[in-house]
């Protein structure tokens, strides 16, 4: 794709191409005949950023002589992946270094794969962080993301024998080219002690904390270039590190490895990102990383806002800290205790700045990724800090009763502390009253958020739940990772498509009606479907024929996911294949991926059973490839960039009312990919915004589920019965059909579907086979298809994360004009 004018300016491309040569000089050591691709990514990373640091230099200083409010977004996690390519196309320069690189005889999609993908995250989260990241620099919104500096991201998945196993990450160990270290940037972080009250003059007790372990917090930031280099943030991510390298005198004593625990154990909070995506395992390491962030984080904003204020009275004037998830929910506690124990506020001023400048995002309406902390676990870690929250429920709970609120089952509900289960700590609960704001991220999730986990809350504070429905930035999902097809778009409705997506993707409707365009659409498609084969076949081994449909299921493995859903179907069709081998079959590859959380067993089963289908089908000579399965390893930002432009079907199936957004159903539908889901998430909002017969919606709806949930409706044996295809895809799952190495391999997973179905695979199976052959009578029809696809191009542009970040900004953080509606 072409961004820049066509005629490249010589001397752009010459200036570049002495600022790599410069950088591998100076820089890496290396003169070019000695250079390995690897210093040259670094020099080229190195010329990169300077210029991006020369914007950032300037912007940051016009915002603080603009005096902008400044936006936090407090986040323990950013899946930024690769940033090469991300940079030099927001600098405008990508088509102007790949020529100068040329001149070198250094190839930049070679250097591009050198790059390892920052993972400092799990999943959608983290990823959503990120994209939040690029839209605030593109819109000029001045933005800080505050975060860990994990050293090992999320896990390497690798399969053995069709087995997940994890492996570490080592993301870092060629350095980091886009980060700066900040070691003047500094804070101590307190863990442990007691705390002590002693009387002020009026007699009124103030409280000191005597933590009995500090460990030090040191800043490295890189910074993040909007689109044509609009603007540039910060985000600047956290490395734990001991107060004093090691024990001399211990270690002088003989005591060689005892001398150095206080470094192991202050450097394991910025070790690894905890890789569980929705059960809260409830460690203490996480506890201890959720507040190290938030107290660094808080005390560097607050000394940011001082120094250019001069106070804290009008701290939400001037800063709007947005809390991604509970993870950072600790934040209420920590800027009262800094408000009041260290800046000397009153509790009552206090609150109303700490409401006034936090807000929530909530993700999940899972119950069991709801976090929780015991409350003895808080008093021992952070004992100032369970006072505080004891004083935040006993304030809001007398503020409810003096509002003639007395049912006490509604008081239970909405306490900050939950008495059944031990005593713990709701962060969830915590988070809501803490914030001015608390918002879900589909309109559907936001609409249950209401109806469920918060409905108490909700009908006590009516004004607080607001719907962001997510979003992604378009440069990294569309004009990065499908050039091609941008270049089509952009020759078919103009250059102003890139910087006007939201509103310009729309200009491409009527080449829906036109046979050429079509054509060259699918081309385009078909094109990126035989690169993909091709890193298949050189990576796994397995011939894929670029022609077949390629349907693709693509994210964390979880049940209400279903990929068991997408498996069951695969088996049905295998078998339909096997009784009809001269049939006239729609060739299909059902390409999976994704990581299970290391301890969810029923996760990395499906997994297995993914791969033992795969080799059973794949193997199968009466099928003569017209299905093929795929679980493509190791699932991370790029493989996504890879595999989603290639995509034929999306595949966005999760139990209906669990999914709370979704986002690559969104990346999907850009890139003409057609949708085959629930009326679930973003799913809903999609299906508004591209119309439904463009995609395949399927299955029962959020509240059939509930229904069924009420009559406690999970056995699945009526289901089993009704659809005979069903019951011959579970006996030959259960009867080792896949697995005759172990034949009872899935018995207890089928089962456990049979007899408590809890995400309805079984109650929705028929409803999805239906809608599977539908795509296949749509896919026989090139033109129907087609023009469906370049419609869901077309009319994806709500979904760009710039929508969303605008909705924020004017809504919730009030850093933008109210938007329109
Ligand atoms: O956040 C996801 C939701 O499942 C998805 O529907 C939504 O689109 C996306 C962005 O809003 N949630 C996550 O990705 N959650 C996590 O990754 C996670 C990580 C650590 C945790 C809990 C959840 O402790």
């Amino acid at each position: 794709m072409t961004q820049e004018s066509n005629a490249l300016d010589p001397e752009a491309v010459s200036a570049f191409r002495e600022a790599v040569l410069s950088k591998l000089t100076y820089s890496v050591g290396k003169d070019p005949e000695h250079a390995f691709d690897h210093d040259w990514f670094e020099a080229i990373a190195l010329a990169a950023r300077d210029q991006t640091t020369d914007r950032w230099m300037a912007h940051t200083r016009k915002s603080y002589q603009q005096g902008k409010k400044r936006v936090y977004y407090l986040s323990l996690e950013f899946l930024i992946g690769r940033l090469l390519i991300d940079s030099l196309s927001n600098l405008g320069i990508l088509d102007i270094a790949r020529e100068a690189l040329h001149g070198l005889n250094v190839d930049l999609e070679r250097i591009r794969a050198l790059e390892p993908d920052a993972a400092l995250g799990n999943g959608g989260l983290g990823r959503l962080a990120a994209c939040f990241m690029e839209s605030m620099a593109t819109l000029g919104v001045a933005a800080h993301g505050y975060g860990i500096r994990y050293e090992h991201g999320l896990f390497r998945q690798v399969i053995v024998d069709g087995w997940q196993h994890e492996q570490t990450e080592t993301w870092l160990d060629f350095g980091n080219p886009w980060e700066f270290e900040r070691p003047e940037v500094s804070y101590l972080i307190g863990f442990g002690g007691n705390v002590v009250a002693v009387p002020d003059e009026q007699g009124k007790p103030q409280y000191f904390w005597n933590w009995a372990e500090g460990v030090r917090a040191i800043a490295y930031d890189t910074p993040i270039v909007g689109w044509r280099g609009a603007s540039v943030n910060t985000l600047r991510l956290w490395r734990a590190r001991p107060e004093a390298d090691f024990h001399l005198e211990r270690f002088n004593a003989g005591d060689h490895i005892g001398a150095f625990s206080e470094l192991a154990r202050a450097e394991s909070i910025s070790r690894v990102l905890y890789p569980a995506d929705s059960t809260e395992a409830g460690q203490e390491l996480r506890l201890r990383q959720e507040y190290f962030f938030v107290a660094a984080s808080l005390q560097d904003l607050l000394r940011r806002h001082l120094k250019q204020r001069g106070t804290l009275d009008n701290l939400p004037e001037f800063a709007a800290i947005q809390l991604n998830d509970t993870h950072p929910a600790i934040a209420v506690a920590e800027l009262m205790r800094l408000l009041v124990d260290v800046h000397g506020y009153g509790w009552e001023h206090g609150w109303r700045l700490t409401v006034a400048t936090l807000s929530y995002t909530n993700h999940t309406l899972l119950p069991e990724a709801l976090e929780t902390w015991p409350v003895g676990l808080m008093e021992r870690m952070l004992p100032r800090h369970m006072q505080i929250i004891y004083m935040i429920n006993a304030n809001h709970l007398d503020a409810l009763r003096a509002r003639e609120v007395h049912d006490f089952e509604l008081l239970r509900a909405v306490s900050l502390i939950e008495e059944d289960n031990g005593r713990r700590v709701r962060m969830g609960n915590l988070a809501f009253v803490g914030s001015h704001r608390v918002n879900g991220v589909s309109a559907l999730h936001t609409d249950l958020m209401r109806k469920t986990v918060f409905t108490h809350l909700h009908g006590l504070y009516p004004q607080r739940i607001t719907n962001k429905t997510n979003g992604i930035t378009f440069r990294r999902w569309l004009y990065q990772s499908n050039p091609e097809l941008t270049a089509l778009m952009v020759e078919a409705v103009g250059p102003q498509l890139l910087d006007d997506p939201e509103n310009r993707l729309r200009d491409l409707e009527p080449f829906a009606e036109d046979a050429d365009f079509r054509h060259r659409f699918a081309a385009q498609r078909l094109h990126n479907k035989r690169l993909l084969a091709a890193q298949i076949k050189d990576t796994m081994g397995i011939e894929i024929d670029p022609h077949a449909l390629f349907d693709v299921q693509v994210k964390r493995i979880h049940e209400y996911k279903r990929q068991l859903l997408n498996l069951l179907h695969t088996v049905a069709l295998y078998q339909a294949i096997r009784a009809d081998p001269g049939g006239n079959w729609v060739p299909r590859v059902k390409i999976l991926a994704g990581k299970a959380a290391a301890s969810y067993y029923q996760a990395k089963l499906i997994i297995k059973l993914a791969n033992d289908i795969a080799r059973t089908i794949n193997d199968d000579p009466t099928v003569r490839g017209l299905l093929k399965v795929v679980f493509i390893p190791n699932y991370n930002v790029s493989k996504a960039e890879r595999i989603i432009p290639a995509a034929d079907l999306s595949e966005q199936i999760s139990t209906a009312g669990l999914e709370a957004s979704g986002t690559s159903n969104m990346k999907f539908a850009l890139n003409g990919a057609l949708t085959i889901g629930t009326l679930d998430g973003a799913n809903v909002e999609m299906s508004e915004q591209i119309g439904l017969d463009h995609m395949f919606i399927f299955g029962l709806t959020a509240q059939q589920v509930d229904a069924r949930k009420r009559a406690g409706e999970f056995n699945a044996e009526a289901s089993i019965i009704g659809s005979p295809r069903l019951s011959e895809v579970l006996s030959a799952i259960r009867g080792g059909a896949f697995s005759a190495d172990d034949p009872g391999r899935y018995t207890g997973l089928v089962d456990s579907i049979t007899w408590h179905d809890t995400y309805l695979v079984c109650a929705d199976f028929e409803a999805y086979w239906q809608a599977q052959l539908e795509v296949e009578a749509r896919w026989r029809d090139a033109d129907s298809w087609w023009r469906s696809s370049v419609l869901n191009s077309a009319r994806t542009g709500w979904f760009s994360s710039d929508r969303t970040i605008r909705e924020y900004a004017s809504d919730i953080w009030k850093v933008l004009p109210p938007t329109e509606g």
